[in-house]
């Protein structure tokens, strides 16, 4: 019998990777998406199999983390395994502009899971993964951060995801379930989402050097994150939740780069040499050279990034830096894409990407590139 999965969140970034990783292992593999005005399964077209067809082991079902009935009853039929709560309102910087809707999502969402699991009777069968984040850590107490580093957060994101932290430890004390956090740093690949500053700045690079935009706008360029690649991310999220015993885990690559640096990696990649000049508001890169053939649309001179304040946070999260010591001590995990490689694999997508889009205009067909980031 192939065990059964239930993922919140399968249309996401992390989501569609762990798909993926689970019906290769051989899952019978669940996944809740939202209802929207347009299609919003980009992510799992193709892995998405004909409900018609026989032996069909990866299936939709509509939902949402603030609705307790429809979670509830999703989990009596499904009687998955394993739950991965991937499922949130992910983005810090909306978070500020929707505090009450991220609460409702990302904290009580996740009660709602654990709740489910208890008043069905499934405390002993399902095993619960909750999607916790580095930046719980937020103004830092320590560095690099461990399991063991205090909280700090910073954001409504961060308060929620705090939460979901404690209730799923709250949880799995209590009631003896098999509960974890996996405590995620930053992690990116050409599915991440366009307003996240990696796509942004992959995507706006590759349409600037196809002569579809002019300029990237961004906030704090200081910024220092650990960034890691999602499909090593989600291979720990399944590998935490095989062991005799429940923990939770800090995931990170144990290196930090900094946004302008993620800036020039970006550029170099399409060819294009930077250099930054001028303090705060008035920062900008310049090109200093241009190389190879992806980028006809630039010239030494222009520049391609500045900053614009819409973009700062009312409290910022400056550094976050992962120690992934006891991962890798128990459970044998280390990521295997680097930085630059992720970097190299996102701008290559999103070259090909804006390629098409540019051929596309010189052939006199219209094309709207999505810009606000
Ligand atoms: P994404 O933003 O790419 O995906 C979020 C998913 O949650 C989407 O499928 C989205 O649906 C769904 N969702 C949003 N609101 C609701 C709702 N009300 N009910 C049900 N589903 C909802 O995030 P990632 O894949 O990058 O991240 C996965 C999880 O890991 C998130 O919980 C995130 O907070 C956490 N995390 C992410 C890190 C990262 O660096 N990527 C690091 C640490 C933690 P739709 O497609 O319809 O919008
Ligand atoms: P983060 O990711 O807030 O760390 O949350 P994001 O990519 O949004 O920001 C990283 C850093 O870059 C700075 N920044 C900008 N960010 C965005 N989005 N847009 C900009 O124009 C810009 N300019 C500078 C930010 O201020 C920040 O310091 C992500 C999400 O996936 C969360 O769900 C997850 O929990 C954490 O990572 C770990």
């Amino acid at each position: 019998m192939s065990k059964v999965a239930l993922i919140t969140g399968v249309t996401g970034q992390d989501g569609s990777y762990l798909a993926e990783f689970l019906l290769e292992k051989g899952y019978e593999v669940h996944g809740i998406k939202r209802r929207a005005s347009s299609f919003n399964t980009q992510r799992v077209d193709h892995i998405y199999q004909d409900p018609h067809n026989e032996n069909v082991n990866f299936h939709l079902h509509y939902g949402d983390l603030s609705d307790t009935s429809n979670l509830t009853r999703i989990i009596q039929q499904v009687q998955p395994d394993e739950i991965y709560n991937l499922g949130a309102q992910s983005h810090v910087a909306v978070s500020f502009e929707s505090p009450e809707y991220t609460a409702d999502v990302d904290a009580i969402g996740t009660l709602r899971l654990l709740e489910a699991i208890r008043f069905l009777g499934l405390e002993k069968k399902t095993r619960f993964y909750q999607a916790s984040t580095s930046e719980l850590f937020g103004e830092v107490q320590e560095t690099p951060q461990r399991e063991t580093t205090p909280f700090y957060p910073r954001s409504p994101y961060a308060a929620a995801k705090m939460y979901a932290y404690w209730i799923t430890v709250n949880y799995r004390e209590s009631y003896d379930m098999y509960a974890c956090n996996g405590i995620l740093f930053n992690h990116e690949s050409p599915r991440r989402g366009e307003t996240f500053v990696t796509r942004k700045i992959t995507r706006a690079i590759s349409n600037i050097a196809q002569g579809l935009e002019k300029c990237l706008y961004l906030g704090n360029m200081d910024a220092l994150r650990d960034w890691g690649h999602a499909k090593d991310y989600v291979r720990m999220q399944w590998m935490m939740l095989q062991q005799d015993k429940p923990e939770d885990f800090v995931i990170a690559t144990g290196k930090q780069i900094s946004v302008r640096e993620f800036v020039r990696m970006s550029a170099q990649e399409a060819g294009i040499e930077l250099v930054f000049e001028g303090k705060g508001l008035e920062e900008v890169a310049v090109v200093k050279s241009v190389s190879g053939d992806d980028a006809p649309f630039v010239k030494a001179g222009d520049v391609i990034v500045r900053v614009d304040p819409k973009y700062f946070r009312p409290a910022e999260v400056e550094t976050l830096l992962g120690d992934p010591t006891k991962a890798k001590e128990k459970l044998g995990w280390t990521p295997e894409i680097t930085v630059e490689e992720m970097c190299a694999e996102m701008v290559q997508n999103d070259l090909t990407n804006a390629k098409q889009h540019a051929l596309l205009k010189k052939h006199g067909f219209d094309v709207n590139v999505a810009l606000e980031g």
